[in-house]
């Protein structure tokens, strides 16, 4: 009896283990009964309300299908699909409409009300019921009332992406949780159940669309046998809602079309990319459109015949002409000028062609003017191109974030890019409102994320890297969630509901990105990673093949001080902001600390308004930061009986290299920033006990090929 008993409890343990593959859909039995019966109360069945055109709709159906998993699973009680609804209540009705109730929606906005003791879920479209279904089962799985529910919500951007990196040979450019999610080599004959599960994790946040392959292109994703493998994909991505785009390598005509020449004015050239397009719609009937990496780190470009971007996108946008897609083309560029200033290369580029762009183009921008770091003030561009449609792109994937070991929430990096103040159009003209199109009326607004998902059955690597994704996800759908609401509800959905563990955990996930800064690049320095593959600190870096590759051009380290004077007397990149922005950052005795080293060159001795010396507050951060993610391992440590075993363990485990490498970046900096400032560590901080030198070759090896 008793070795019975222990079997059962060895049983019940091993099904709590959870290797994260379920994400934030877990849909595992509520544990409060007492709360499942009030849910089932309302959850008696689902019905697609009967016209003609729903019952046959795939989006509705997965509508239906994916609450009906939802809740059967949370509730623990069977909830039928009925196909007509006789008088029935207490149930969920599923309708499209453009009736007075669904007025004010956009065209995928959806509203949950009750009518007549049913739960009614509305869009102007089904894929907006869709969302209405996940937002149903998200106030279930975070235990909100249904009673007298009424949640009105429509996406303030139009274009939500996820943007893969991913080649044909199934890597991964800057991915960190194992290989390409597309398998290449065996679509379009097998399709990887893995697929659909991919599309119901975007879905439930509203994402609906994915360009499946890197930016730095390959043009066999255009040939007749990579889109019928695109193909496939888009066959099951599109009952969620999920359209496919792809990345286009710019002299495609060239490589596989036989022409000599893919300069973008010639007609052969157009024609050869009329002809393409015509063939991927064939293929694909819903296609978004193209994402576009010309002329940037070597990939070639219109430039290459004499033309312009202009030239190239519109190109593009006149073979999309006769359907339904958009052009996204990239703004990330840069030159290797040695006396130039990187930060400036994509506003002096682009801006010049402000309006010249045909109507199907959004010119994509990353959120700063460099690249991806932890912090970045937003891209100057924000708020200089009112006629033209501007897309955000955040990277998701942890390229400058400490990878899949470093647990870094990534919200709060996002939101602060969104909330900053343009002043384009006067206080207020937050980049939120250029993005969402409401500053300058855009006809066409977009949200991008570099995906950070992967074949580890996590699909992120690090499990809390699952909350990056969805919180890009959220807040491409709106905007103005706070952070905190986002991790509160990934916490709850995906580690446990337990409110005082959902406080730690979500306390802890808001401080991360601060913490990452501040045992990285405090004070506003900047790209000081290891050199090529971006991981831990090599400030020291000096014989790259260009200049803008090196560190020392970033930082500026001299027996004076350190930082980028950006101001007048020095790049003068911060002209490119409005006067008010000027104003914020252009003085040193003001600049807000975060953004000191952004653009200004500050003597070791200067006294901050912390009341320490730059010196000593540098150290003070790299000390504290390190200090940190101790804190963090001791909190996580605090809800190990709340969360289950494998995903605490998984997420224990990176913690501590986190703590470890965290105290290489301290040390690597402070000793050799040392060797400029020529100062002390501050007490009551000890000097490292390694030297220069030690951490020198340990990080070095990192970069040994
Ligand atoms: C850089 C990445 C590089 C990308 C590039 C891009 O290191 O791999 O190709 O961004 O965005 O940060 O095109």
């Amino acid at each position: 009896m008793g070795c019975f008993l222990l079997v059962l409890l060895l049983l019940a343990n091993s099904s709590r283990a959870d290797d994260g593959y379920r994400l934030w859909l877990k849909y595992d039995l509520l544990r409060d009964a007492g709360k499942r019966e009030a849910y089932a109360r309302s959850a008696q069945f689902i019905s697609i309300q009967n016209n003609s055109r729903a019952s046959s709709d795939p989006v509705l159906k997965t509508a239906a299908q994916e609450l009906q998993a939802g809740l059967q699973g949370l509730l623990g009680k069977p909830v039928p699909i009925i196909t007509s609804v006789p008088n029935k209540t207490g149930g969920i009705i599923l309708t499209t409409g453009t009736g007075a109730e669904s007025q004010s929606l956009n065209d995928e906005g959806y509203q949950i009300t009750r009518r007549q003791n049913n739960l009614v879920i509305t869009g102007k479209s089904s894929a907006g019921v869709l969302y209405g279904a996940f937002a149903l089962l998200r106030q279930v799985q975070t235990l909100q009332s249904l009673e007298g529910i009424a949640l009105t919500s429509s996406p303030k951007v139009r274009y939500r992406l996820l943007n893969h990196w991913d080649n044909v040979n199934g890597t991964i450019e800057r991915g960190y949780a194992g290989s390409s999610l597309w398998k290449w080599y065996e679509l379009p004959e097998r399709i990887d159940p893995r697929y659909r599960d991919y599309a119901r994790a975007n879905a439930s946040l509203g994402i609906n669309g994915t360009v499946v392959n890197n930016v730095n292109a390959s043009s066999r994703f255009l040939t007749g046998e990579y889109l019928e493998k695109v193909a496939a994909l888009a066959n099951v991505f599109r009952p969620y809602g999920i359209r496919v785009y792809l990345s286009v390598y710019f002299p495609a005509p060239k490589t596989i079309g036989g022409l000599n020449t893919a300069d973008p004015l010639d007609p052969q050239v157009r024609q050869w990319w009329a002809n393409k397009t015509k063939e991927i719609y064939a293929a694909i009937p819903d296609f978004g459109g193209f994402l576009v990496k010309a002329n940037s780190e070597g990939e070639p470009g219109p430039q290459d015949y004499g033309r312009t971007h202009v030239d190239g996108a519109n190109m593009l946008a006149e073979a999309l002409a006769p359907y339904d897609g958009v052009v996204m083309w990239r703004s990330f560029v840069y030159k290797a000028d040695p006396k130039g200033d990187r930060f400036k290369a994509a506003y002096e580029e682009f801006k010049p062609f402000d309006g010249q762009f045909n109507r199907k183009v959004i010119v994509q921008v990353k959120n700063g003017p460099i690249d991806f770091q932890s912090r970045e003030p937003f891209s100057p561009l924000f708020g200089a191109m009112p006629r033209t449609p501007l897309a955000m792109e955040f990277q998701i994937t942890q390229e400058y974030l400490g990878f899949a070991t470093h647990l870094v929430y990534e919200a709060p990096l996002f939101k602060e890019c969104l909330e900053s103040d343009t002043y384009a159009k006067g206080k207020g003209s937050t980049v939120a409102k250029v993005i969402d199109g409401s500053l300058h009326g855009y006809p066409i607004t977009a949200m991008a994320g570099v995906a950070n998902t992967g074949s580890d059955r996590n699909w992120t690597g690090h499990t809390m890297g699952q909350a990056n994704w969805y919180a890009f996800g959220r807040l491409a759908w709106d905007h103005t969630l706070s952070s905190e609401a986002i991790a509160r509800e990934w916490v709850n959905m995906t580690l446990t509901n337990e409110p005082a563990a959902v406080s730690q955990i979500t306390n802890l996930m808001l401080r991360s990105r601060e913490i990452y800064v501040d045992y990285t690049t405090p004070l506003g320095l900047h790209h000081i990673m290891g050199y090529g593959i971006h991981y831990g600190p090599e400030p020291w870096k000096a014989n790259a093949s260009r200049p803008d590759w090196n560190h020392t051009y970033y930082h500026r380290a001299d027996s004076i001080g350190v930082g980028f004077d950006r101001t007048a007397t020095g790049s003068n990149a911060l002209s490119l902001y409005a006067p008010d922005v000027q104003k914020l950052w252009g003085n040193a005795e003001t600049c807000p600390l975060p953004y000191l080293l952004w653009f200004h060159h500050v003597p070791w001795t200067k006294k901050l308004s912390t009341g320490r010396s730059l010196w000593d507050e540098l150290c003070t951060r790299y000390y504290t930061g390190v200090d940190s993610v101790a804190w963090m391992q001791r909190q996580w440590t605090q809800v190990k009986p709340v969360v289950d075993p494998e995903i605490y363990a998984d997420v224990a485990g990176r913690l501590a290299t986190q703590h470890k490498e965290a105290l290489w970046w301290r040390d690597a900096c402070v000793l050799y920033f040392q060797t400029f400032s020529r100062q002390p560590i501050p007490a009551p901080f000890k000097k490292p006990e390694r030297t220069l030198d030690d951490i020198k070759r340990l990080v070095n090896t990192y970069q040994l090929r």
